[in-house]
Order: structure tokens, then C-alpha cells, then sequence
């Protein structure tokens, strides 16, 4: 079943549920708020204090990081993360599909407000597929006459049951650039969350594993060779309007990437597509 809702505010949104599992979907951002399979808790982490206004990024679920990851290096008044997760998306496709799961597609195209910010013609492309595995797709394309670059992230906030027994797998031995040192690093073996973590992991394996005490989450991404892992801990979740002071000891952001030195050069008609694929298992 999909089902187009609005808050109170206005604030819209499309409810999806199916066989396997129920997800939200906000029409600004294209962005994903929800995703729980039947009979397991849920995948994606949403603030307590996350805001559901128009023009403010929704803290949690899948911010698109689009078309500048972090601070644009050309403008850094620009808003962090570029402008699609708050531009207002167009549903372009609805499918409730034989195997029971549910494939939406939700579109960004320019606007004055966009081509002010950066001047380039695009075509952009969001799809989701909600069923026992979440699998979320962007896709972009330079309709333009010049090249251009992007950075991009699907900024993915897993839910964990405390971040003291979290430990990722699959970036042993690998390069990171760590935001907090502004230096290159290397990974001995998995990661653990003891402090404020804000790195961006180069040449990741495919397969990523999220260990949550008991619970394991597997993460599969194609069409990126970064990977973003974040977690605010204790000052910057104070810092944070919209993350309530013990949000960080919840949350883990593992975030499918083409981030800093993984950024794509576009020529015209040129398209590219990043993808992650993931669930409880
Ligand atoms: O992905 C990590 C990061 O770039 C951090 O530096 C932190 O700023 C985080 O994104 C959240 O950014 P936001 O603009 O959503 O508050």
C-alpha cells in the first residue's frame, strides 16, 4: 500500500507498507525517515528532535548529499551537503512489485534556486525499493553542454541499541582522512565508537558489516569508493538543535559515498549511480 500523507505543518510525505516491511519517505529531500522490516526493529535511526519543516534537513533516516558533500569548496556559505535534501522532489514512479516489494522513484530537477547555487543542468534521480532489503539508488546525469563535478553521499543513519557494542568490519588496512586532524590515516582492523569519529574511509570493501551486540547489519554499495562513518558523541550532539543530548549513543552514520578525493567529473550526457543496499540480518 502507498499512501501520500502530510503532517500537520503540511510537511509531506509518502507511507509505504508491503509484506515485507513499512518506510517513510519525505517528498523534500526524497528523504527516507523510516524503514522497518516486519518482525525485526527498525533499520534507520531518526532523531527525537528531528525537525520535519520545510527548508530544514531531516536529522536521521537518509539525508541525499547532493551536489556537494560537506562544505562546497568553491562557496563555503553554501548550505553543507549541497541543496537536494531540501529541495522539494517530484514522485515520478510508483511500482508494488510481484515479489511483494514496493519501488518508488522520486526526481530533482533544476530550479532557480538550484542554478544559483550551482550553475549546471542535471537530471537526478532517486530510487527505493522497500522490501526484506532496503536498497536505495541515485542517480545522476549532466543534461548540461559543460562537464561538471560532483560529491555526493547517501547519508545513512543506522539505529543501534547502544553505541559501546557497535564495531564495524570491512576497513581494516584502509586510508581515511579524519576530519577532526584534517590528516590521512590508516584502519588497524574494525572501527569502534569511543569518541566523536567524522572520517571518510577510501577503497572500502563491498561489503560492509555494522556489529551491534547481538545484531548485524550488512551493508553492500556499488558506484562509490568511499565511505563516510560519523558519529557526533557527546559535545557535538549538544551543539545539535535537532539531536537530543544522548542521540549519539543511538545512532552510527555509515555513509555510501563518492566523498573528497572519490568526487565524479560528469561530462555532457554522462551519468552515474550510487547505491547501497542494506539490512538486518
Ligand atoms: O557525514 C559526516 C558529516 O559531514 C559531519 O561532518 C557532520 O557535519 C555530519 O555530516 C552532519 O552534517 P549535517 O549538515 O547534516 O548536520
Amino acid at each position: 500500500m502507498i499512501t501520500h500523507k502530510q503532517f500537520d505543518n503540511g510537511f509531506r510525505y509518502i507511507e509505504i507498507e508491503n509484506n515485507h516491511a513499512k518506510a517513510k519517505i519525505a517528498l523534500q529531500g526524497a528523504h527516507l525517515f523510516h524503514y522497518k522490516v516486519k518482525d525485526k526493529s527498525s533499520l534507520l535511526w531518526l532523531s527525537k528532535a528531528a525537525y520535519f519543516e520545510e527548508g530544514k534537513a531531516i536529522r536521521g533516516g537518509i539525508p541525499v548529499c547532493f551536489p556537494w558533500f560537506g562544505k562546497n569548496k568553491d562557496n563555503p556559505a553554501l548550505p553543507q551537503h549541497g541543496f537536494a535534501r531540501t529541495q522539494l522532489w517530484s514522485v515520478i514512479l510508483e511500482e508494488e512489485k510481484d515479489d511483494g516489494t514496493t519501488h518508488i522513484r522520486l526526481q530533482l530537477k533544476p530550479n532557480t534556486h538550484t542554478l544559483a547555487q550551482w550553475d549546471y543542468l542535471f537530471d537526478v534521480n532517486l530510487d527505493i525499493t522497500i522490501g526484506q532489503v532496503l536498497s536505495i539508488a541515485l542517480s545522476v546525469t549532466n543534461t548540461d553542454t559543460k562537464p561538471f563535478e560532483i560529491s555526493t553521499a547517501l547519508h545513512t543513519y543506522f539505529s543501534v541499541s547502544d553505541i559501546d557494542t557497535v564495531s564495524i568490519k570491512g576497513l581494516d588496512g584502509r586510508v581515511y582522512y579524519n576530519a577532526l586532524d584534517e590528516k590521512n590515516h590508516i584502519q588497524k582492523g574494525d572501527i569502534f565508537i569511543h569518541e566523536e569519529v567524522d572520517r571518510v574511509y577510501y577503497d572500502p570493501s563491498e561489503r560492509i558489516t555494522l556489529l551491534d551486540g547481538d545484531a548485524k547489519v550488512k551493508l553492500h554499495q556499488e558506484g562509490s569508493n568511499s565511505l563516510v562513518v560519523w558519529n557526533p558523541w557527546i559535545e557535538k550532539s549538544k551543539q545539535m538543535n535537532d539531536m537530543t543530548e544522548d542521540g549519539y549513543r543511538s545512532m552510527v552514520c555509515i555513509e555510501t559515498s563518492n566523498a573528497r578525493e572519490d568526487s565524479r567529473v560528469l561530462k555532457p550526457n554522462e551519468s552515474h549511480v550510487l547505491k547501497a543496499i542494506m539490512q538486518r540480518v
